[in-house]
Parts: structure tokens; C-alpha cells; sequence
């Protein structure tokens, strides 16, 4: 037999396997096109015993908005205290001032990690704590301007991705100027977001440089009232994302599951942060349109948008995942290459979706079994699949482990988070190895790891900083970077 007649493709019948599903049919034709998908279309994706089309849909729209590459960054995590005035049901981190393993950073403790994160060449801080209920406002911002100072210092830089909308909430109480933000109605509203808007600012020029995801859990009044009541409300935490948006700021979002919500809830979720993307890209100057279809319509403007998940408002639907569409990242930096995106680069946006597989050992759920890794493969395909204009999604391969990660990337991931070092939230248990049956924070894979697990998943591992900029390396020792 020839080798011409090997490589010929026949008539190319679709694999049947035993599984196939014919209602997705429909779902992958709107994938096809790159239509939004709807709740009931979720829905069918999170039931169909069919998890090989979900996964490879996934895929097809990884692939189109990345192609083959995978990112990932070289960071550190430094969690400045665990004391934290809440009891959040899912939590193992927090402590209560006084107990044994209640801790609080001081700023030599912070520049040294500074120092340590430079030397090991690393971009970017990931830094993120409880709601101590003392700490001055002073601390936050001399917390930025301290890792920034001591990266100048030592000829180089780190970006600060810092606090969730929780903390920075909290931040607005502690700096006095949420008085106000509780009033009924838009009045409250307003209040409200003065108040975000006045912390942020200040956070932003002690050098403050994105939001990260956290604190986001799931948006639903049931599961907040049953496990982190006492934290923001999903009309809240979005609120505190726009203005940062407004501010310029990128963010990036989560999605805590597997615990006491429903798959639906997880849907929901999801249709709120696209909502709450679509109005950001409007405010970068993509043109979206209403309802049904996808893409920029040429002519049509994405006019005011009202929407926010508590106003349940209106928005054009601004999908990415049409063919040609451009990435957000690919014009702020560029804004000559797009004039059809005039702000981008001014007004911030989503980044990137990470979904968090809930983890029992040690909170008050500690009876749940946490999700399953089929699961964990059918959430994240599905975040690809419904969060059509988020660039990117993460499989933070703390929570997810690197194996996993692999095969995620293979189905709707592009991203794996980074070097990580020192993780608080969760930890591991290493059995025999490192820590020697004890749940461990230190959680470090070096570079190599990582672009040999993406390299072994069939991409092409680029490094990234926290922008999704590509990161060049100079200098023998690699420790000299710029973008
Ligand atoms: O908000 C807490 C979650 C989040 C548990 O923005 C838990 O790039 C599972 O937001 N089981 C913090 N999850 C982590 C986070 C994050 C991580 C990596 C990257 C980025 C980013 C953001 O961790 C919390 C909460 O939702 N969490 N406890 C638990 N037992």
C-alpha cells in the first residue's frame, strides 16, 4: 500500500463511539459558528454522558483563540496573614487572632519575598490575605509599594496582582469611606462605588497592577447564605471588578465548585461574568450586538451599556471566539494595529476564568467528597465553552494538579498558572515526600516542569507576565526579563 493512499482522506466518517450524543449536534454547530451558548445548551453539556464532545468543543475553541500555544508565569504567592473576621464554611486558611497559627507579615518579611521572587527571575506577586480586622489602610498600600520599591531596587520589576474584591471591600471599611454603601437602591449603589473607586485608586498609585479572581465562590444568594455569608454578594464583587475595569485595571475571575451548589448554579455564574466581560469590552470599544448571533456587526455601536448582574441589564453580546475577532491583550499594548478598538488599553477587562475544584480536607464541609476529576475536565470545558469572551482559562495546577492540567489544556485550557512557590489556601499532602504526610504550603515546580508537562501536552509552552504579554529573557542566567 503507498503512502498516498494512507494519507488520503476518504470520506472521513465521524468517529461513532458508543457514547455519542446527537443532541449536542446542535451545540456544536454554534460552536462552530461561534454563537453564544445558552443556559439550556450548559445545561445539556454538564448532563450528556458525552464528555468526549464536550472536552473536544473545548478544544476546538482553545484552539482557535490560541492555537498551540500554553502559557504560563514565573510568580510567587505570598499570603500577607490568615487572620480573617470571617468563618467561610469552604475554608481552611483562616485563623483567629491569637491562635497558634494566626500569622501577619511585616514589611522586611514582604521585601524579602521581594527579593527572593527577583532573584528567582519571576514577573509577578500574587498576593492575597483574610480580612484582618486591625491592619491599617497604610499596610496595604506600603505592601505594594514595598515589593515595587525593592524590585527597582534590584534593577528590575514585579508586577503586583493583589487582593480580592472581598479585601477590597474591606479596605474601603478600613479606610472609612464605605458609610453609605449600604443605603437601598442606586443611592447605595453609588456610594458604593466611590468608595471601591477611591480604594483602588490609592492601591493603584502605591503601584498596584490587576485584580485576582478570588473571593468570586459561586454567585448565588442560597450557596453565599449556606457557606460565606457575611462576604460580598455577587452584585458586590462585580461591582468592585467594573471600577477596577473603569480604572483601567485588568482582573481575572473564579469559580469555586463542587461543594454545596448546583451544576446549574456554576451556568449561572458564568452567564454573569459574560455579561459583566461584554460591558468591559464595550468600555475598550468592541461593538457587540444584541441577543442572537456573534461577532462585531460592522456599523452597529455597543452604545451604553447597563447592565451589571444586580441591574440585570441589557448588553450586546461581544463574543471573542470568532475567527479573526482580536484578543484584547493583542491591541491594548498595539492601539495603532486596531482603530476599530479605540480604548483599548485605557479601560480594563476579564482575563482570564479559573476554575476552582472545591477542596474538603479540614473546613467545616469536610464531609463532602469535593469534585471528581471528570468533573473537574467537564467544569473547565464548559467555562470555555459559555465564557466565549474571556480570553483565556486557567487550570490553576495547584488545586488541579499538573497531570490533570495537562489534559486540560487539551480541552479548553490555556493557561496553567505558574512557579507558585509558597501556597497557603490549600495545601497539599505529599504522602512519604516533601513534608512527609503533612498538608504543606510549599508548592514550588521549577520552569522546567512546567514547559515539560506543557511540551508533553502537545503545545508550545510560552511564557507570559501577568498581562498575557510575552515575556523575552536576557542575560546567561535568564533572570533578566522584559516584554
Ligand atoms: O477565593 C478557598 C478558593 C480562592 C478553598 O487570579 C478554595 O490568577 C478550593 O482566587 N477549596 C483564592 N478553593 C485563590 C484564587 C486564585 C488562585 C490562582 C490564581 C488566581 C488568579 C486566583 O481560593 C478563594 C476561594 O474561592 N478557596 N478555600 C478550598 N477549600
Amino acid at each position: 500500500m503507498s503512502v498516498a493512499t494512507l494519507s488520503a482522506p476518504t470520506a472521513t466518517p465521524r468517529t461513532s463511539r458508543p457514547q455519542a450524543d446527537p443532541r449536542l449536534d446542535a451545540v456544536r454547530e454554534k460552536v462552530e459558528r461561534g454563537e453564544r451558548l445558552s443556559l439550556a445548551d450548559g445545561d445539556l453539556l454538564f448532563t450528556t454522558r458525552d464528555i468526549w464532545t464536550v472536552l473536544e468543543l473545548a478544544d476546538m475553541v482553545r484552539r482557535r483563540l490560541h492555537g498551540n500555544a500554553a502559557y504560563y508565569n514565573i510568580n510567587r504567592h505570598l499570603n500577607y496573614s490568615n487572620v480573617c473576621a470571617l468563618s467561610c464554611k469552604f475554608c481552611d486558611f483562616y485563623a483567629k487572632a491569637g491562635e497558634e497559627k494566626a500569622y501577619t507579615r511585616d514589611m522586611e518579611y514582604v521585601r524579602e519575598q521581594a527579593r527572593r521572587a527577583v532573584e528567582s527571575g519571576a514577573t509577578e506577586i500574587h498576593s492575597v490575605g483574610g480580612l484582618h480586622p486591625t491592619l491599617p489602610f497604610s499596610y496595604y498600600t506600603d505592601l505594594i509599594a514595598t515589593i515595587r520599591d525593592e524590585a527597582k531596587r534590584l534593577g528590575s520589576d514585579l508586577h503586583v496582582k493583589a487582593f480580592t474584591a472581598v479585601e477590597i471591600v474591606h479596605l474601603c471599611k478600613i479606610a472609612k469611606v464605605y458609610k453609605g454603601a449600604s443605603a437601598p437602591g442606586e443611592e447605595g449603589r453609588k456610594a458604593r462605588r466611590e468608595a471601591i473607586r477611591f480604594v483602588l485608586s490609592a492601591l493603584k498609585d502605591a503601584g498596584l497592577g490587576s485584580l485576582p479572581g478570588g473571593g468570586a465562590e459561586v454567585f448565588d444568594d442560597r450557596v453565599h447564605d449556606e457557606a460565606y455569608k457575611g462576604k460580598i454578594r455577587s452584585d458586590v464583587w462585580l461591582d468592585v471588578h467594573r471600577v477596577a475595569h473603569e480604572l483601567g485595571l485588568n482582573t481575572n475571575a473564579t469559580l469555586l465548585y463542587g461543594h454545596i451548589e448546583q451544576r446549574h448554579d456554576r451556568l449561572v455564574h458564568m452567564d454573569m461574568l459574560r455579561r459583566a466581560q461584554d460591558e468591559a469590552l464595550a468600555r475598550m470599544g468592541y461593538r457587540g450586538i444584541r441577543h442572537s448571533g456573534f461577532g462585531i456587526r460592522e456599523g452597529e455601536e455597543s452604545g451604553h451599556l447597563g447592565y451589571t448582574g444586580a441591574e440585570g441589564g441589557d448588553a450586546p453580546e461581544i463574543t471573542l471566539t470568532k475567527p479573526g475577532t482580536p484578543l484584547p491583550e493583542h491591541v491594548a499594548f498595539n492601539p495603532n494595529a486596531e482603530s476599530r478598538i479605540p480604548n483599548a488599553g485605557s479601560a480594563g477587562y476579564y482575563q482570564t476564568i479559573i476554575p476552582l475544584p472545591f477542596f474538603p480536607d479540614g473546613c467545616d464541609l469536610e464531609h463532602l467528597p469535593g469534585p471528581s476529576g471528570l468533573e473537574n475536565y467537564r467544569t473547565l470545558s464548559i467555562a470555555r465553552l459559555m465564557l466565549d469572551n474571556f480570553p483565556h482559562v486557567k487550570a490553576f495546577w495547584i488545586m488541579q494538579t499538573l497531570p490533570m492540567a495537562q489534559v486540560m489544556l487539551q480541552s479548553g485550557a490555556d493557561d496553567i498558572d505558574g512557579t507558585v512557590v509558597w501556597y497557603d489556601i490549600t495545601k497539599v499532602n505529599h504522602g512519604a515526600g516533601v513534608g512527609a504526610g503533612n498538608a504543606v504550603t510549599n508548592q514550588e515546580v521549577n520552569v522546567w516542569t512546567l514547559q515539560k508537562a506543557i511540551r508533553e501536552a502537545g503545545f508550545e509552552p510560552i511564557e507570559r507576565d501577568t498581562l498575557y504579554r510575552r515575556v523575552i529573557r536576557d542575560g546567561a542566567d535568564g533572570r533578566i526579563w522584559r516584554v
